[in-house]
């Protein structure tokens, strides 16, 4: 079997790329090195060529085409992102919809289907990423292809009633029904995709698959993980090394504490609902001020879309207004920095923080809460507080555990993180460890193509590892008890890095994965 990867972006890796820390982009990579592989998308070029390009790295080939400027605005700018990614999200008065619009993603897919569909095989197996491609596969099956298709949609899927407010959703919806195996993070996500399909285009569902017409689909979540040993790795090696933003922010920060925010500045991530939690925090505890710091990095993504460029403004403004109403002459309460860092500038800044505040209004999974989780030190970890409506909170139901609607609600969490006793701290550091490392980015990929494959899928109907905090008895509490009575893998395989280090080639492995400066798909 072959396996053929398309994403809305490619990028192909340098030739002299080194072997890099984990990540979808880097796991599927090695995926597609394994089976041999073809991994298909935008090239991220804006022009007028639209020439496919083939460029072969080892075992793999990377076809790219570029799109036109009015492809760009009405595909990827305009339907995309101005409305597929807004309803998703649940934010329906950020939805804008263009007819032209559609048409444009429509094309485009059409397009991107035609070109593809001559380079299939027989054998092949195709796997389809997130929203800019979800009729895709209804255009390969147009042209005839046959082969196994699956799709892995990475935000949310929102309720059908929210979703019919966009227009031609029961046609979007429909194509779905081309594809074998339709991937998404939570069960919530999946419930709410089989209601779509069942009460928009009246498709019948057995428990298992959802068939529509001649066509049978299953319908699972996959929650993606991390690569959670390389990440250990980078944040312990980063300290080590003291990194230049590492250093520099812990000697401007003196004894102070560190709250720390990583997000693409998205207004789905809830920065500035979190800078207006920070402020509160602040002004609930007078006595913590002065005492710690809140840093926020959010590189600015997607600025061509207006409400990206409002977003950037109003984090300066709010966090203007919260450093002028707060901060002291020599105390500034919140530093918000919007470039990309390295994997290992940002993996000991985690690992430095007292609390990973993760507070999205929505996320399909949010990688971030879970390299927070990695990086810790198992001896003396920090706090995670995370958002109810992160993907990720089905999972990490041992993080502390808030609406980011309620700035109240957030600013007493990042009191209890910073209060909390170390032996609770190391107690809910192991159990989320415990999680994160069972069903990291490699069960992503496997789970994922056996059961695109046909092949049995090991865990339970992809049960994913670990529940929110359920009362009852779940696998997550199950697994913080077990880690409570034992010495935790995370605190024996620190010991084991220590004399890799000094060995040498852990240290020089732990470097080399530092290059990698992105771990989702370019979006
Ligand atoms: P994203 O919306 O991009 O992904 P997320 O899952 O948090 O969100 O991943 C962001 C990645 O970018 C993380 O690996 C993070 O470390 C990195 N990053 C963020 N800021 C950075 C900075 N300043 N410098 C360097 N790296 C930075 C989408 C969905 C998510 C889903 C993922 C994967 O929106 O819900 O979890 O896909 O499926």
């Amino acid at each position: 079997m072959r396996l053929v990867v398309v994403s809305n972006r490619v990028t192909i890796p340098d030739r002299h790329e080194k072997a890099t820390a984990g990540g979808l982009a880097v796991a599927l990579r090695e995926a597609l090195e394994r089976h041999g592989g073809l991994w298909f998308g935008w090239s991220g070029v804006v022009g007028a060529a639209r020439q496919l390009r083939e460029t072969q790295r080892g075992n793999v080939t990377y076809a790219v085409t570029d799109l036109s400027e009015a492809e760009r605005e009405s595909y990827y700018l305009g339907f995309s992102n101005r409305a597929l990614w807004p309803i998703m999200h649940y934010r329906l008065g950020l939805t804008e919809f263009q007819r032209s619009d559609y048409m444009g993603y429509l094309g485009v897919n059409r397009r991107f289907a035609r070109e593809l569909a001559g380079m299939i095989r027989p054998d092949d197996v195709i796997w389809i990423h997130d929203y800019h491609l979800i009729p895709l596969a209804a255009e390969l099956r147009r042209r005839g292809v046959t082969n196994r298709i699956g799709y892995f949609h990475h935000i949310p899927w929102p309720s059908a009633d929210t979703l019919t407010a966009l227009p031609f959703s029961a046609t979007l919806v429909r194509t779905l029904a081309a594809y074998d195996l339709v991937g998404v993070q939570t069960r919530l996500d999946a419930r709410n995709l089989v209601d779509c399909l069942v009460m928009l285009c009246g498709a019948k569902f057995d428990g298992r698959r959802v068939r529509l017409g001649l066509r049978e689909t299953a319908v699972r979540a996959f929650p993606i993980g991390i690569d959670v040993e390389a990440f250990r790795r980078l944040a312990a090696a980063s300290v080590r090394q003291a990194a230049t933003p590492l250093r520099a922010t812990r000697e401007s920060l003196g004894e102070r504490k560190l709250v720390i925010g990583v997000d693409r500045l998205d207004y789905s991530k809830g920065i500035v609902q979190r800078l207006e939690a920070f402020g509160q925090f602040l002004r609930s505890h007078p006595e913590e001020r002065g005492r710690v710091g809140l840093l926020q990095i959010a590189p600015p993504s997607r600025s061509d879309v207006p409400e990206y460029a409002e977003l950037d403004r109003m984090s300066d403004e709010v966090a203007g207004r919260l450093n002028a109403q707060l901060g002291e002459f020599d105390w500034t309460p919140i530093r918000v920095v919007k470039k990309a860092y390295s994997r290992t500038a940002l993996a000991g800044l985690y690992r430095s923080a007292q609390v990973g505040l993760v507070t999205p209004m929505r996320d399909g999974m949010n990688l971030v809460a879970k390299e927070y989780v990695a990086a810790q030190n198992p001896a003396d970890p920090g706090v995670l507080v995370l958002s109810r409506f992160a993907g990720a909170a089905q999972q990490l139901g041992e993080a502390l555990i808030v609406n980011p609607y309620d700035t109240h609600e957030v600013a007493e969490a990042i009191r209890t993180a910073l209060a909390m006793p170390k032996s609770e701290r190391i107690r809910r550091f192991e159990a989320l460890y415990q999680i994160i490392e069972a069903s990291g980015i490699h069960w992503w990929t496997r789970c994922y193509l056996e059961a695109l494959a046909g092949e049995p899928v090991a865990a339970e109907d992809v049960e994913p590892p670990g529940k929110a905090g359920a009362k009852a008895e779940t696998p997550a509490r199950r697994a913080g008890a077990r880690s409570a009575r034992s010495t935790t893998r995370p605190a024996a395989q620190e010991r084991g890095e220590a004399r890799d280090a000094s060995a040498g080639p852990g240290r020089k492995r732990a470097s080399a994965a530092g290059e990698a400066s992105h771990l989702t798909l370019v979006r």
